[in-house]
C-alpha cells in the first residue's frame, strides 16, 4: 500500500514533528498515515534517506536529559525539483488523503500552487476522492493563503476549481516546536550514542504543539488526529497569532540581538540576565498585548524556558535567515494591535531598530557575517549605506511597505520611535540602550 501522506519539504521541522505524528498514527492505524517525503531541492538529503531505509534519528533534548529515538513514518521520499512528475503523481495516488508542506515563508508561490493544482488535476480526472492540503508554516492564516494561491492558478479552470472546493480543504493550522537544523556535531553525538552515522538526524525539544483547523476532506480524521495529541479546532486564529507573535516574534528579535552581540545561540542569548529580562519585556508587554490566546502569559513564559533548552544549540543565525520575510508574519500584528489601542509598543521598535541594526551586515564588535535572505539585496545595501545616519535608514526601511505594510510604514509616531531606538543603540551601544528602555 503506498503511503496515504504526501508532504514537501522534507526539513528538519516536518523530521521532527508531523513525522512523528504520522509514525504515531501509523502504529495505530496502519500504512495508510505513512508519509511520501519530498524535499524541495536537497538531493543528498533525500539519498541519506534512502540509504537509511526511510529511517533517522531524533534527538529529544530537555534541561533534564536526552533520549533518541528512532523513526519509521517516512515510506518513500522524492526530490520536487527533480522530480515534478512523482510529486504529480503522488498527489494524484488513489491511496493519497492528506497533503501537507513546511516549504517556508518564500516557499509560497505561483510556482507550488501549479504543482499542487497539476496533482489535484490529475485525481478530479481520474475521479479520486479529494484531500486535505494542510499547510504548516509560520504564516498568518496559512490554509486561506495558499487556498488563495491554488485558486489564482485555476483562474481559467472553472469546472477543477468547483471540484476542489467541493471535496478538498485547506485547513489552517499551527504547529510548534523548537527543531534546529542539522549540524556536523550532533550527526558526530548520534554517531556515538547510536554507533549509527546518520546525516538526516535531527535534534528537538520534548514540546510539540500542532493545533489545525477542524475542516477536514474526510471528517472522521479529527477524530484519529486527536487521539494522538494534535487538537483540532474551529478556529486556528488565537493559537496561530500567540505562536507567530510571541515565540517566532521574540526568536527574531532575539537573533538579531544575539547577532549583533556575537553570541551564537539562542540558549547563550538567555543565558545574560540582561538580554532575558529585555526578552521578556518584549513579549509581555508588546508581543502578547492583545492576544486571544487566554493562556498566553503562561505560554510566554514557558518559551523562556523553552528558549533557555541548551540542548537545542539554536544558531541565531539560522533563525536571521530570510528575516525580510518573517518580519511581517511575526511583528506587524502586535504592532498593530497596540497602535489601534491608542499605545507605543517601544520594544517592538526597539526590535525594529535591531532589524536595521542586523542588516547593515556586521555586529557591534566588527564582525562582519553573512546574511541569506533572498531577494532582501536592496534592504541590505540601504541599511549598510546609511549606517551613519539613523533618520534616513529608517525613512528608507521603516516604509518598506513589504515589511510592515500600509498602516505602519506611514504611522510618523512609530516610525520616530524605531528612529530614538536606533540613535540610542548608535550612541550608547545595544546593552545599554535596552537597559535604559527597561529601567523608563
Ligand atoms: C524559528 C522557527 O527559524 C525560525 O524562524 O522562529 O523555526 C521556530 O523555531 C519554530 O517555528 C518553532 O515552532
Amino acid at each position: 500500500m503506498t503511503p496515504g501522506v504526501v508532504h514537501l519539504g522534507l526539513g528538519a521541522f516536518h523530521r521532527a514533528h508531523q513525522a512523528l505524528v504520522f509514525e504515531m498514527l501509523q502504529n495505530q492505524y496502519g500504512a495508510q498515515w505513512g508519509v511520501f517525503s519530498f524535499a524541495m531541492t536537497n538531493a543528498a538529503l533525500a539519498e541519506q534517506l534512502v540509504s537509511n531505509d526511510y529511517r533517522y534519528h531524533v534527538r529529544i533534548g530537555d534541561v533534564d536529559g536526552t533520549r533518541w529515538h528512532f523513526c519509521h513514518a517516512i515510506r518513500q521520499v522524492g526530490v520536487t525539483a527533480q522530480d515534478r512528475q512523482k510529486v504529480i503523481g503522488a498527489i494524484a495516488a488513489p491511496c493519497t488523503r492528506w497533503v501537507t508542506l513546511t516549504v517556508t515563508e518564500k516557499g509560497y508561490t505561483p510556482a507550488l500552487a501549479q504543482i499542487l493544482v497539476d496533482g489535484l488535476r490529475a485525481r478530479w480526472q481520474s475521479k479520486q476522492a479529494g484531500v486535505t492540503i494542510a499547510s504548516c508554516d509560520n504564516l498568518h492564516q496559512n490554509g486561506d493563503r495558499l487556498r488563495a494561491l491554488c485558486k489564482a492558478v485555476c483562474a481559467d479552470q472553472a469546472d477543477l476549481w468547483t471540484w476542489v472546493e467541493a471535496c478538498c480543504t485547506f485547513p489552517n493550522s499551527m504547529v510548534d516546536r523548537i527543531v534546529p537544523a542539522t549540524t556536523p556535531d550532533l550527526v558526530q553525538a548520534c554517531a556515538q550514542a547510536t554507533g549509527v552515522v546518520d546525516r538526516a538526524v535531527v535534534a528537538t525539544e520534548g514540546f510539540w504543539e500542532w493545533v489545525i483547523e477542524d475542516r477536514l476532506a474526510v471528517p472522521a480524521d479529527a477524530a484519529l488526529l486527536r487521539g494522538a495529541g494534535v487538537q483540532v479546532v474551529a478556529d486556528v486564529t488565537p493559537y496561530e497569532l500567540a505562536k507567530l507573535n510571541l515565540l517566532n516574534g521574540s526568536h527574531s528579535a532575539l537573533s538579531c540581538l544575539g547577532a549583533l552581540l556575537d553570541l551564537e545561540t539562542v540558549d547563550q542569548v538567555m543565558a545574560q540576565p540582561d538580554l532575558k529580562a529585555w526578552i521578556e519585556a518584549l513579549m509581555m508587554q508588546d508581543l502578547g498585548f492583545g492576544l486571544q490566546r487566554e493562556d498566553w502569559p503562561a505560554y510566554a513564559q514557558s518559551l523562556v524556558r523553552r528558549f533557555a533548552n541548551p540542548t537545542l544549540a539554536h544558531r541565531v543565525h539560522q533563525i536571521c535567515n530570510d528575516l525580510s520575510q518573517k518580519i511581517a508574519q511575526r511583528w506587524q500584528a502586535p504592532i498593530l494591535r497596540a497602535r489601534g489601542a491608542g499605545r507605543m509598543p517601544v520594544q517592538l521598535a526597539m526590535a525594529a531598530a535591531l532589524a536595521i541594526r542586523y542588516w547593515q551586515g556586521s555586529s557591534e564588535s566588527g564582525r562582519t557575517y553573512t546574511m541569506q535572505d533572498p531577494g532582501s539585496g536592496d534592504i541590505h545595501s540601504q541599511a549598510a549605506a546609511l549606517a551613519h545616519d539613523p533618520r534616513q535608514a529608517v525613512q528608507a526601511l521603516g516604509r518598506m511597505e513589504s515589511l510592515w505594510g500600509p498602516r505602519l510604514s506611514q504611522d510618523e509616531a512609530w516610525l520616530k520611535t524605531i528612529e530614538d531606538s536606533l540613535q540610542s543603540i548608535q550612541k550608547l551601544g545595544i546593552r545599554q540602550a535596552l537597559g535604559r528602555l527597561l529601567s523608563v
